[in-house]
Formats: structure tokens, sequence, C-alpha cells
């Protein structure tokens, strides 16, 4: 019997931060694929089930597992419980992450120090528990959900940014060391798109929503299932031989330099 090239049926993936937004679509794109999804929330056990009972309310085979990413005892005791209770983890994507939109010189060290945690420290603990277990079955497919901010800098997002860039270089070093595993890690680097955390930057008439639909070639802010795609590659077989890779999927942005608000 023939493997298509993007099968992920059968297989268990385990997406940090999918009860919304980005994780929750490229989840879901894997889900209707056939994979098993293992949702994470750290937020509270009822958003989690209502989450699960979105994914199965469309056929998606899906449980629920609260933990806190950047909390390594915690990440530990649902690995084993996950191993345990649903099976071994194929595919990991890094997806939990915070911003925080504050000026360097008005950030305060704590709240720096919480979005590294979260966005760069959280995927390096995570991995290393979920990857042992690919380790000893020589296959895996690890991806880590970067940004625009892993090339390119912004205003008022350094920590994110500083995490971002940090988490690019990251994929690279996991990509190295454990490719003798037959684990092939890539990130995906979004562009920009209408979730929740683009909420307070997207509003009609907020400058940079205006700035945002003129800075991208596409003309638009990006809508979460077009990371699906994505995704299902980098977790696929289709994947084999591409490792240490950011894909960006951004509507163009790094592509092009940009035009005057009033060139078409
Ligand atoms: C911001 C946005 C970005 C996007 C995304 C871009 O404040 O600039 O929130 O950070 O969320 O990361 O790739």
């Amino acid at each position: 019997m023939s493997i298509s090239l993007f099968d992920v049926k059968g297989k268990n993936a385990l997406v940090t931060g999918s009860t919304h937004g980005l994780g929750m679509a490229m989840a879901r794109g894997l889900g209707l694929a056939g994979a098993t999804i293992i949702v994470n929330g750290n937020s509270s056990q009822d958003k989690i089930d209502k989450a699960v009972a979105l994914y199965k309310s469309e056929g998606i085979n899906a449980v629920g597992y609260k933990f806190n990413v950047a909390n390594e005892a915690e990440v530990i005791e649902a690995i084993t419980n996950i191993e345990e209770e649903v099976g071994q983890i194929d595919i990991l994507i890094n997806n939990a992450g915070i911003i925080k939109r504050t000026p360097l010189l008005e950030m305060e060290v704590a709240d720096f120090k919480q979005v590294i945690d979260i966005d760069l420290v959280s995927p390096f603990i995570v991995s290393k528990h979920v990857v042992k277990g690919m380790i000893s079955r020589k296959a895996g497919k690890v991806i880590n959900i970067c940004s625009m901010m892993s090339e390119l800098g912004r205003n008022s997002v350094g920590a994110y940014a500083a995490a971002k860039g940090g988490l690019k270089m990251l994929t690279q070093n996991m990509a190295t060391e454990w490719a003798k595993h037959n684990i092939q890690v890539n990130g995906i680097g979004p562009g920009y798109f209408a979730t929740s955390q683009t909420e307070a930057i997207r509003v009609d008439g907020h400058p940079f929503n205006d700035f945002i639909v003129n800075r991208t070639p596409a003309a638009k802010w990006g809508d979460p299932n077009d990371l699906a795609g994505a995704a299902i590659f980098l977790a696929s077989k289709a994947s084999d031989f591409v490792s240490g890779h950011i894909l960006y999927v951004d509507g163009g942005i790094l592509a092009t330099i940009g035009k005057p608000s009033n060139e078409d």
C-alpha cells in the first residue's frame, strides 16, 4: 500500500497552546488529516474541555491535558501520562506563547524574563522530554512556532523578538543534534494573523492595522487556517529531508521592503 507523502493518519500530535488561535488552527488541520490531537492549555480545564469538544464535533480524535509548559515537573508528569494513556507522541508543535508589548526602556526585567521563559525556554523543556521517546523509536517531527520577529524587530516587542529569534536558532540546533535519530526539527513563522493575540492591534482604524495590510503583499491579515498546510507538510513524510528550516507563512511580508501607502 503506497503511503501518501502527506499522510498523518494514526499519528499522535501534541500541540501546546491548542485551545484557541493559531495552535488550534494547526491542530485542526492535522486532526482533519487523520492525526490524533493531544490538546494542551494552562488556563482552565473548562477551556480545554470545550476545545476538545470542538475538535470532536468535527470528527477529530482529541484528548486534553492541562499543564504549564514552563514548569518542567508538570511537563514530565504530563508526557508520562500522555504516553501511558494515549500512546507515543509522533509530532510535537511548540506553539504556546505570550507577548508583552512594552518599549524596552519601560519594560520590567521580570516581564522580559517571563516572555523568554514561555516563548523560548518552554519549547526547550517540552522538546527535551518528548524527544526521548522519538529517539527510542528513531523517528519524530518537532515544529517550533516562530514569528516575523524571528527575522525582524518592531517597536514594543523586544522581549518577544529576542525569544522568537532565539527559537529560530534553537530550532537549528535541535535539528543538528537530533538528525542522527531521524528526528526532523523545523519552524513555522506566521505572518500577521487574525487571532486573539493580534486583536488589540487589528481593530479598524488602528494605525497598525493599516500598516500591516499595506506591508503585506497579499494585502490582508492571514486566516489561521492558512497554516494547516505548512503544519501537515512539516509533520509528514513529505518533509523527511527538511530540517532546521523556518517555513514562513506570511503573505509575502519577508519578501519585500514594502511600498508607499499611495502605491497599489
Ligand atoms: C505584534 C504581533 C506579532 C504577531 C506575530 C508576527 O505585536 O507584532 O503580535 O508578534 O503576533 O508574531 O509573526
